[in-house]
């Protein structure tokens, strides 16, 4: 599971009587399933070599089942060819089933498999955990 850590900090503006310096704070968060493969983020494609339908997501994923690529009708589960993981300080794990069971395939932060099919793990994904 991975801990996303928001640190609030409380606005000093008691005696500012104005709340513009609070908008250069907001930290840019990436954002799933909005088709660009984000810092942070687990990008799923259907072909391999990256390219295809794609997916991307910023958090875990217990059930591809009724899921899609992005911008197309096409069901995420057991289709996904190639994988790449986004994120810079954590591991993800593809499983074959859903809720994180069955066979499992480490992808190492800031790596990728371009061809799912060398580690007979093509069209089989079904979850995954960071
Ligand atoms: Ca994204
Ligand atoms: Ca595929
Ligand atoms: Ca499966």
């Amino acid at each position: 599971m991975k801990v996303r850590k928001v640190i609030i900090r409380s606005a000093v503006l008691a005696m500012l009587g104005t709340a513009t310096s609070l908008v250069a704070a907001t930290p840019a968060l990436a954002t799933s399933h909005n088709g660009s493969c984000e810092t942070g983020e687990v990008c799923l494609y259907n072909n391999s070599s990256y390219s295809g339908d794609h997916d991307d997501n910023y958090d875990n994923d217990a059930n591809y089942q009724g899921n899609t690529y992005y911008n197309s009708s096409t069901s995420l589960n057991d289709t996904v060819s190639s994988a790449e993981n986004n994120a810079a300080w954590q591991d993800v794990h593809l499983h074959s089933a859903a809720n994180y069971v069955g066979a499992e395939l480490q992808i190492d932060t800031q790596s990728g498999w371009s061809k799912l099919s060398d580690y007979q793990f093509d069209n089989i994904a079904s979850s995954h955990d960071f």
